[in-house]
């Protein structure tokens, strides 16, 4: 693989003229600013873009745009073997077929890697940029970003595989330092009893979308929750604060019946970025990674680019603005959600929240409703929500458990919408599609009927 990353450093080396296109996430805007300090570093004539895909209308324009090289970063691996007439080096971490394994593609699946966990697009990107100068291992904690924009440390609370590496790169010069605390998100940036609020994985019984609820927990722990006139934040707490709050979480889910595999995951791996000011968002490594997702979201991702390269003052108050959006539009999507109500079926339930809701967040809103305890969590959720141009954006969410049982929302809704000649797919625990406005009820008829198959004949489910 390292092989492969300083060929690609040649190929770049020899072209003068370089375009980047990138994918519209954290890792995307990660992958393209290593992509593009390298090139400025190199003084190549450079300029970046980030796509959502590559479609065949981003692709068709490209073709037209006669770059000398375009460096696809985040993405690619789909159109490794297509698309000859565009010059091409690719860096990416998604899954791609055996025959994609050329010169100028670097990707871990081709090297017996897993790119789910253990390298991410931002990852990738670096290893070429390290190739090139080993000046560029400063660059190393947006690869670490990226992987955290990926949830690569999620399956083992830590990252694993090459994603290892680039962390110790990172330590070797004092720029990333990781450690085991509280997983939840706003440790440095958020009062006590919000990141309790927030709590998603795991979800805390009686907490998680309760704001008066950690109030008085907190309250209850005797914890002083403020200090002067600032709220305190978790790294204000001192260690046996800290172990306090942290033991009675474990008891809450333990007495509740969540397990110990649950529980555990209360703590883990966080990754502070030690270059950056302390008690703001850029502190943290996952931090970091929500809030440039907060403006790939809406569509402003230069605003995170230039975080990433450095603009703090001005940039980084116009990202935080982004993020405060979103957590509004989250809380007023729940509430829409939950006063629209939730229907259910015999296999599945959903709520339709029309133009109440954007298309961009409602995935994330049916997660969240999944999680919260005014919704069962025996069967599938589906939200839906209107894009505007008369079709309707159709997010499924499920569980462990259900996984477990064999759903698989992948392929169910997939399924589903090709029958309505649309298209779907996404994880098993997780997947979306786009289907024409007025459709809806017949999309149902035929997901659930999916859903009803995966569960009740796969041998998993005849035992049971
Ligand atoms: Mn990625």
């Amino acid at each position: 693989m390292l092989k492969r990353a300083e060929k690609i450093g040649k190929i770049i080396n020899s072209s003068k003229e370089i375009h980047i296109v990138s994918h519209i996430d954290a890792d995307g805007i990660t992958a393209g600013t290593i992509a593009y300090q390298t090139l400025k570093r190199l003084d190549k004539q450079c300029s970046i873009e980030f796509v959502k895909d590559l479609d065949n209308e981003n692709l068709e324009k490209l073709k037209n745009d006669n770059h000398e090289l375009v460096w696809f970063t985040d993405l690619g691996s789909s159109i490794s073997t297509d698309f000859q007439d565009i010059n091409k080096i690719i860096t990416d971490h998604h899954a791609c077929s055996e025959d994609s394994n050329k010169p100028f593609h670097l990707n871990p699946h081709l090297f017996g890697l897993d790119g789910t966990f253990e390298i991410s697009g931002a990852g990738v990107t670096y290893l070429v940029s390290r190739a090139i100068d080993k000046k560029n291992i400063d660059l190393s904690p947006l690869a670490i970003v990226g992987a955290c924009g990926d949830l690569q440390d999620r399956r083992y609370r830590k990252l694993k595989g090459m994603n290892r590496e680039i962390l110790s790169d990172g330590e070797s010069i004092n720029a990333v330092k990781a450690k085991i605390d509280i997983r939840f998100f706003g440790r440095e940036s958020r009062p006590i009893f919000k990141m309790l609020q927030f709590a998603s994985d795991p979800i805390i019984p009686g907490l998680t979308g309760r704001e008066q609820a950690c109030v008085g927990f907190l309250q209850e722990l005797g914890i002083t929750m403020k200090d002067g006139d600032s709220w305190r934040k978790w790294t204000d707490l001192c260690k046996d604060e800290r172990r306090l709050i942290i033991s009675s979480i474990a008891q809450l889910l333990l007495t509740k019946g969540f397990g110990h595999k649950i529980t555990e995951r209360i703590i883990g791996e966080v990754y502070i970025l030690c270059n950056e000011q302390e008690g703001t968002e850029i502190h943290d490594a996952k931090e970091f990674a929500t809030l440039l997702n907060s403006t790939a979201r809406y569509g402003k991702c230069e605003v995170g680019l230039k975080v990433c390269l450095g603009n703090r003052d001005k940039w980084l108050a116009k990202a935080r603005n982004l993020l405060l959006g979103h957590r509004q539009n989250l809380v007023v999507g729940l509430q829409f959600a939950k006063e629209e109500g939730i229907i259910k079926r015999k296999h599945l339930q959903f709520f339709h929240a029309g133009n109440g809701i954007r298309d961009t967040i409602v995935g994330i809103v049916a997660n969240m409703l999944l999680n919260s305890e005014d919704v069962s969590s025996d069967l599938p959720l589906v939200g839906f929500a209107n894009k505007g141009n008369g079709e309707v954006k159709v997010s499924a969410r499920g569980t462990e458990e259900l996984v477990e049982k064999g759903l698989n929302l992948s392929q169910a809704m997939k399924k589903a919408a090709s029958a309505l000649d649309s298209i779907g797919g996404g994880h098993d625990i997780a997947a979306g599609a786009t289907i024409p406005q007025g459709t809806e009820e017949e999309f149902l008829d035929l997901l659930e009927k999916e859903i009803k198959t995966q569960l009740y004949s796969s041998s998993k489910a005849d035992v049971l």
